[in-house]
């Protein structure tokens, strides 16, 4: 079984993150999501989400794709959890190319996807604003 992990925030659930997850789980069997937790969030990314850690995770859990969802705390849990989950693919989208190369030390296959363009959170929260 290839088992696939990509992690993210998710929050206001959109075809951009589907396009992502249906890419993902494409590339395997069983596709893990390390999903943001609140505090994550709010501390690392700067990001407050407009569904807290148990919605998000709730959409999520209910996307065909998606076969389990674990929490992401921090920026270094990641080399762990390749081993933790047994993942053989790490993938994420393009606008994080090369953060991850790191991961191919832990003989996990890196790789960047496409953004879906024209759809973000932010494009979203701005056009219900308008
Ligand atoms: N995404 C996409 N197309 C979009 C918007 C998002 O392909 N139009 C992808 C992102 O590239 C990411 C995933 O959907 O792979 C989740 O996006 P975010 O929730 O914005 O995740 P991010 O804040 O980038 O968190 O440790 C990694 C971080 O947790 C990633």
């Amino acid at each position: 079984m290839k088992r696939v992990i990509t992690y993210g925030t998710f929050d206001l659930l959109h075809y951009g993150h589907i396009n992502l997850l249906r890419r993902v789980k494409a590339m395997g069997d069983y596709l893990i999501v390390g999903l943001s937790t609140d505090e994550f969030n709010w501390n690392e990314k700067h990001k407050k989400c407009y569904f807290d850690y148990e919605k998000r995770k709730q959409l999520l859990e209910a996307v065909r794709y998606v076969d389990l969802v674990i929490r992401e705390e921090n920026w270094n849990q990641k080399r762990n959890d390749m081993h933790k989950y047994h993942a053989d693919v790490f993938a994420i989208g393009d606008d994080w190319e090369g953060k991850f190369d790191f991961l191919k030390e832990e003989g996990c296959e890196v790789v960047y996807l496409p953004r879906t363009p024209e759809i973000s959170t932010t494009q979203i929260k701005k056009d219900l604003n308008r």
